[in-house]
């Protein structure tokens, strides 16, 4: 279902283009994003990925096993060989996890609606055996770029979180730019915060977390498009409002990732990026996050840094 009335970049990087906007950020983009690196400090804008986090109702907890720990050997575990000093030992673990569990990209494969993926791909390219096309692997190399904080919870909150439902719009988007006296360039990473996920680790009933959150109303969507950004992530679990503004589920998924072929971070954590920019005034970064190479994966978690 091609409908030439949304916007769309299908085509515009060629007919098998599987990427999407990944294709703003050039080699020049990278090489001007790592001169932003002047004082060499790194931020990582994960959460835990832990049981502790706020993982989307859908999925299960990440589940973190011991296979071999200091345990076993206090309880006699042979050793490896006999050097040094009776032997090696070695701790081994397991992670068992959904790949959209915690702080992550969406690949292109992830949402679409209609029988189409981005760029017109078939939804029966999504098998039960992993996406053979638009899948995260695609990404590898991706997503090092000029970042840009948009601190909105500062911009037009007074620092506090946006409330539950609340829907961004395109003013709001500007507001975060003039904060940041900065602008936003094509092939940009956009990191949108809304104080949304630290709020869920200070709630006693995590329910409550799920009733609502702030996020990308409908008419940002053009905003993003003429801005030709690369990449937007959120310290929300799903980008976009929750409730939705108009019926039911998450409809921007459909104009972001499968309409534009915008690739979209959840659950990140944007905090200390936030303190560090109030702090220095630079809004402005290098910013590193490639997804796991996992082959035909439709989501990834990621260590996303900001390095000023
Ligand atoms: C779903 O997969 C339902 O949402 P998200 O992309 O926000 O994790």
């Amino acid at each position: 279902m091609f409908n030439e009335d949304r916007l769309h970049n299908w085509g515009r990087w060629g007919p098998d283009d599987e990427i999407g906007t990944a294709n703003f950020i050039t080699p020049d983009a990278i090489v001007a994003a790592a001169r932003l690196v002047r004082r060499g400090v790194v931020i990582s804008c994960a959460i835990p990925l832990d049981a502790r986090g706020p993982t989307y109702p859908t999925r299960l907890p990440p589940q973190h096993l011991m296979k071999r720990s200091g345990a076993d050997y206090a309880a006699g575990h042979p050793t490896f060989g006999t050097l040094p000093a009776g032997g090696m030992k070695f701790a081994d673990d397991y992670l068992f996890a959904a790949l959209q569990c915690s702080t992550q990209w969406d690949a292109l494969s992830h949402a679409w609606y209609g029988s189409e993926l981005y760029n017109g791909v078939p939804e029966r390219v999504v098998r039960n055996t992993g996406a053979a096309k638009l899948g995260i692997e695609k990404m590898y190399r991706h997503f090092v770029g000029r970042g840009v904080l948009l601190d909105l919870a500062r911009a037009i909150n007074n620092g506090d979180r946006l409330a539950q439902g609340h829907p961004i719009t395109p003013a709001e988007l500007d507001a975060g730019v003039a904060f940041a006296r900065t602008d936003v360039r094509r092939g940009d990473i956009l990191l949108i915060r809304t104080g949304h996920v630290p709020w869920y680790y200070t709630l006693a009933d995590k329910s409550t977390f799920w009733t609502g959150a702030p996020g990308l109303g409908a008419s940002t969507v053009e905003w993003l498009h003429r801005h030709e950004v690369a990449a937007v992530a959120m310290d929300t679990a799903a980008v976009e409002v929750q409730p939705a503004e108009h019926g039911e589920g998450l409809p921007l998924h459909g104009a972001l990732l499968r309409d534009l072929g915008l690739t979209l971070g959840e659950l990140f954590e944007l905090d200390a990026l936030a303190a560090d920019c109030a702090n220095d005034g630079v809004y402005e970064f290098l910013f590193v996050g490639q997804p796991l190479r996992i082959p035909g994966a439709v989501g990834s978690p990621i260590n996303p840094l900001a390095i000023k």
